[in-house]
Formats: C-alpha cells, structure tokens, sequence
C-alpha cells in the first residue's frame, strides 16, 4: 500500500530535494539491448561539460553489469553505450561471478582519473572492487579491495594526511555500519575505523545504513548522504538521511540528521521489482558550486533525478541534529 495508493497527500514536511518533472529519466525501455532493469548509477560530469551516469544494469539472468549513460543536459537524450562499458571478467576475477553492482565514481585530480568503487558480487558475498578510469572506455582494474561482506564504498578525492581514504560499509557481529580505511596505494588498505552507525530500535535508519553518493567537500566538512534501512513486517525501507564529518579526520562525525529527508512516496520508487526504494549512487553539482543534481536508482527498476542545494541541507542539519547519535560518546 503506497501513499499514492491511500490517496495521501505527498509529504511535505521535507522539501529539501524535488523530484525532476520527468522522472523516472531512465528505463529499460531505453535501452539498446534486452534488460530487466536500469537502477543505482553513479554519476559524473565530464569535462566537455556531458553528464555520465554509470548505471547498474539487471540483464534477464538476473545478474547486473555497468553501462554508461552521457547526456548533455543530464536529463534527457541519453546517448547509452551499445553494450555493456563494464562487465564482470569472473576468469580473472572469480569474485564477479555473480556480477557487479552499484558503482561510486570519485574523480581525483593527483592521479587525472576516475576511480570508481562497485560491488563484486560471488559465493561469499558482496565484496568492494575498484577500477580507474580516463574516458570510461578502459579500466585498470585493482580487483576486490574490501573482502565480503561489504558494500557501499567510495573514494574521497584527496588524500587525508598522506592517505587514500576509502569509504565503506562492512557487515560485522555489532551490524551494519559505515566505516572508513585509508591506504598508501589503493591496494593495501588498513587503519580502520566506523565513522557512523545504524542507530537500532525503533530509528527509521536501525536496521543498515551505507554511502550512497561520493561525499560533498564543504568549508564545513564532507557532507554525506547515506541510506537508512528499517525492516518492517512488510519488507524493508531504503530513505536517505545526513551526516557532516570533519575535513582531516572524516571518522569523527560532527552533525547527524535525526529524521530522514527523502524517502520513497513517488509510484515509482513504491512499486518495482523491491518496492519502496530510493538509492542514490552519484550526483553532480551546478555551475553556481551550490545546486545538487541527486540520480537515485528507484524500487530497484529505473533512474531518477531530484533537485537540492548544499546551503540548505547545512541549514536543514543545524535544525535538525541529533546529538547523542553521531558516535562520539
Ligand atoms: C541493497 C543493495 C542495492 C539495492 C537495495 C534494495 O542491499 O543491494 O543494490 O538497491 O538493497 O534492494
């Protein structure tokens, strides 16, 4: 039962992202070869100014490769690889013999390329891979960097003291957390630490939460939006809240959202092959530094776009912070 289905008014208390106009803006109508779905991209704008976005694509066997999606206005008139931009190779790596899944693109001025953080998916679990790329037409591919279980990573664009920094969200005994590593390569990564976790009980984010987007650097600190996941007796409850770490030191987190601030209402992210799902991957930013372009994989069946601004969710979280939870007690 949806909110659309009960003849709710849409809620209007979180008006910090809207929803573009003509979302869903990628389906698998769109298409150039057969798939099942289109959900969860990444997202990047190039140089010659296009939008990529590089989306997890469900063929028909039910398991996900990356295609790339460029775009001028980032909206419409999708110019979509002809087949597959990423696939997994799971000869060379066994650990992509189920697939590979929901990428994080970080471009990184030291090394002019983009490093992009995907799940491997096999017998053991999900798994955190990386590849580097110039043009998204060949990859160097480092393999799997974080064992199972984990997911949700990605790179922060500058080293943090000398160190690659690494987000990601593990399964441990304690839950589902975000967690941060740094390494001196990019291959060998240690130096551990959680920056935030699920709050349990009865919270809208107790159950999991994970990254979803790269994080926003801020004169404030990185802004982070991440999903939230309650179980409930009718399945589960991907919403996205936010969280502010320090510059130098992201494990310390400073301000933690307490509510959510966008969840699933629209038809499109109730109702799909997961229903109620909003699972943002990437963003790009607007030529005034300020305005946010979210794309979100919706009920994990097509690409849609909501609209923010990076001023009013700082002011949004001086509202609207929960103190005791940001994991410094
Ligand atoms: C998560 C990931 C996402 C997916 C979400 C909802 O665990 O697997 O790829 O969108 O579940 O099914």
């Amino acid at each position: 039962m949806t909110a659309e289905s009960l003849k709710l008014p849409p809620c209007t208390d979180s008006p910090l992202f809207t929803r573009h106009s003509g979302n869903p803006i990628l389906s698998r109508d769109d298409w150039p070869y057969p798939i099942n779905s289109v959900f969860n991209a990444a997202a990047v704008q190039l140089v010659d100014g296009d939008t990529l976005l590089l989306c997890r694509v469900e063929d028909r066997t039910g398991l996900s490769h990356l295609c790339a999606a460029r775009s001028a206005n980032g909206i419409d008139g999708w110019r979509i690889d002809s087949e597959p931009t990423l696939k997994a190779k799971p000869r060379e790596y066994p650990e992509e013999i189920w697939g590979i899944e929901d990428p994080r693109i970080t471009y990184v001025p030291e090394l002019g390329q983009y490093a992009i953080a995907y799940t491997s998916f096999a017998r053991g679990g999900p798994g955190v891979s990386l590849a580097l790329t110039k043009d998204f037409r060949s990859f160097e591919r480092f393999g799997v960097i974080m064992p199972p279980e984990d997911k949700d990573a990605a790179l922060l664009p500058r080293r943090i003291n000398g160190y690659w920094a690494m987000i990601h969200r593990p399964v441990t005994p304690t839950g589902a957390h975000m967690w941060i590593s740094y390494s001196p390569d990019l291959r060998h990564w240690g130096s551990h630490k959680v920056m935030l976790e699920a709050r349990r009980g009865g919270w809208w984010d107790a159950n999991k939460i994970g990254l979803c987007s790269p994080p926003i650097e801020t004169p404030r600190g990185w802004l982070a939006i991440y999903h939230g996941v309650r179980q409930t007796a009718s399945g589960s409850i991907y919403r996205l809240g936010l969280a502010l770490f320090d510059l130098d030191k992201p494990e310390v987190c400073l301000q933690r959202g307490d509510s959510w601030m966008f969840g699933p209402e629209a038809p499109y992210e109730c109702n799909g092959d997961v229903k109620n799902v909003v699972f943002p991957c990437g963003q790009t930013i607007g030529a005034d530094g300020d305005t946010i372009h979210l794309y979100y994989g919706a009920a994990d069946s097509c690409m849609a776009m909501a609209t923010g601004s990076i001023s009013a969710l700082l002011a949004w979280l001086d509202l609207h912070s929960d103190s005791e939870n940001t994991g410094r007690l």
